[in-house]
């Protein structure tokens, strides 16, 4: 929120309705998220001088879209300024022609595997095609994806991102998931993990952390929109403050917990949540960063960088960000990447990774995710530099 200017004409509040001697307050952002170096939406707010509230006022329509404001330079300084992108240029395809369709949004890869989440509610394990891309693996049931289900045995998780832990698939795959597809008016943000070993061609979900009424309401498909997992070993070394307590992260504190944390990406907010999930069903949130940017469709942890890649799709122009451990023991921003000059502005949901392995000459693979499957094509493939 900003200062409260008098109203000192009808015309300075927009509207001809505005009384005299008022007060206009102008508030920036939607009151939850952390102001971060992005512009924001608007609203103004008319209030007599003994604070009763008037009313909304309208802001002025035409053909810009919404109102939006630019945080003074001072916030601007916080995050580092837009750059290149740190790997080649170009993208290509790396599937075949509509092997997926629309929908493609959340990406892991695991060495020779990626996970890939659709938000139609499926999951696909692919393999390496043999020309630098991927397609389904056609053993195990794999070969047309496995439609997901709550751990009821019913609903359509509306699946926008997936993970590994440490333990890799042996330890279950995670998926982030906004909504029951079949109630799509209602949030639920849970995190559900899937059972992979066995053949059959549905997965029901072995777990879920349900953790909508732990985080600010959003629209039901603004919800988690990426998730990931940091060890433990990684965020103890590097001093990271735990929210819940206020003291250094102590893994210690919690009870048994897959040996890391789970970030998760709101596309609504662009806030990033850090969670530890219990075994047990329990969950503790103990970190809240915001991204600086309007959405997070994609978070991925780099072992090789030890840094955390958050991804907005074109919202915010392909935008990646890089964020590490700073020294006060929270996320903050370490570098702000333009999207490759060679790839448009398409609907990436999904990014990953390749591992330290397959670093050649200073480059290794990562991919992207793109729902509208433009052109027929739903992963493409570049480079970033290790
Ligand atoms: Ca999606
Ligand atoms: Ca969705
Ligand atoms: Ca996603």
């Amino acid at each position: 929120m900003t200062a409260a200017p008098v109203i000192t004409s009808a015309a300075s509040a927009a509207s001809t309705a505005s009384t005299m001697g008022n007060a206009a307050v102008h508030r920036v952002g939607d009151g939850n998220a952390s102001s971060g170096d992005d512009a924001a939406p608007v609203s103004t707010d008319e209030y007599t001088p003994s604070g009763a509230p008037v009313r909304p006022v309208a802001p002025p329509t035409g053909d810009t879209g919404a109102l939006t404001d630019t945080p003074p330079s001072t916030l601007a300084a916080n995050s580092p300024a837009p750059v290149a992108w740190p790997g080649g240029a170009s993208v290509s395809t790396a599937d075949g022609s509509n092997v997926f369709g629309e929908d493609l949004s959340g990406l892991h890869q695991a060495g020779g595997v990626m996970w890939a989440a659709q938000n139609n509610g499926r999951l696909w394990r692919l393999i390496p095609n043999g020309s630098g891309g991927w397609k389904p693996d056609t053993v195990g049931g794999w070969a047309s994806g496995k439609p997901l289900r709550f751990p009821s045995g019913s609903g359509a998780p509306d699946s926008e991102g997936v993970t590994l832990t440490g333990s890799g698939a042996a330890g279950g795959v995670f998926v982030s998931s906004e909504r029951n597809s079949g109630s799509s008016g209602t949030s639920r943000l849970s995190v559900l993990r899937y059972d992979v070993s066995g053949s059959g061609t549905t997965l029901t979900a072995t777990k879920e952390w349900n953790l909508t009424s732990d985080l600010p309401s959003v629209g039901s498909n603004l919800g988690f929109e990426g998730v990931t997992w940091i060890p433990d070993d990684y965020l103890v070394g590097a001093g990271f403050a735990d929210a819940s307590t206020g003291a250094a992260y102590n893994p210690g504190g919690y009870g048994a917990h897959t040996g890391g944390v789970f970030f998760l990406g709101v596309e609504g907010t662009g806030m990033i949540y850090g969670y530890v999930l219990q075994d047990s069903g329990a969950f503790t949130r103990i970190a809240a960063i915001s991204g600086g940017m309007a959405g997070v469709m994609e978070l991925q942890w780099e072992p090789q960088g030890l840094r955390l890649w958050a991804v907005c799709d074109n919202t915010c122009n392909g935008q990646h960000r890089t964020l590490k451990v700073d020294t006060s023991g929270t996320f903050a921003v370490t570098a702000v990447y333009n999207r490759p000059t060679g790839m448009p502005n398409y609907n990436n949901e999904g990014f990953s990774l390749a591992g330290a392995d397959e670093c050649v000459n200073g480059f290794k693979p990562v991919y992207w995710a793109d729902d509208a499957n433009d052109g027929g094509h739903a992963l493409r493939r570049g480079t970033v530099t290790c």
